[in-house]
């Protein structure tokens, strides 16, 4: 059964142009509710294990200086079907290839400062709440 829990981020650059309330109004209004909420920031070593999965890839370099690069917004988001609704919220990881409404399309920079992470997997979800949330920081 798929799980109602997922994670996401408000990537530096979403958080540094002043669109971090919107896009948790636009995440609100897309039916989640926000059970934890922290504004936070990933030093180069944390931003290198959260993206570990990625490090043979060409881009990893720039993603992890990028997501260590200023504040970030974490949040854990209960909704049905959580993580592959909110993927759909969210829209494609290139915004140009994102449909139109979607958060992406909406306020990302690029297909690197994409202005939102969401988790791939329950799995992922639950690992990556438990690295920035305690139990009691989270709210049902
Ligand atoms: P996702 O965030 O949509 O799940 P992933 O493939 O898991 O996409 O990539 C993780 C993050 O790495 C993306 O959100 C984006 O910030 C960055 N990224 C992915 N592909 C590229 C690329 O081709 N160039 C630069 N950055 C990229
Ligand atoms: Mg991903």
């Amino acid at each position: 059964m798929a799980g109602n829990r997922t994670f996401t981020m408000i990537k530096p650059e979403a958080v540094a142009s002043g669109n971090a309330g919107r896009i948790l109004d636009a995440i609100m209004a897309g039916g989640f509710k926000v059970v934890a909420l922290k504004l936070t920031r990933l030093s180069r070593e944390e931003a290198g294990a959260f993206y570990e999965v990625h490090k043979e890839r060409p881009f990893y370099g720039e993603l992890v200086d990028y997501m260590a690069s200023g504040p970030i917004m974490a949040a854990i988001l209960e909704g049905n079907d959580a993580v592959a609704s909110f993927r759909v919220l969210i829209g494609a990881t290139d915004p140009t290839q994102a449909a139109e409404g979607t958060i992406r399309k909406r306020f990302a920079e690029s297909k690197a400062k994409n202005a939102v992470h969401g988790s791939d997997s329950d799995e992922n979800a639950a690992i990556e709440g438990a690295f920035f949330f305690s139990v009691r920081e989270q709210h049902a």
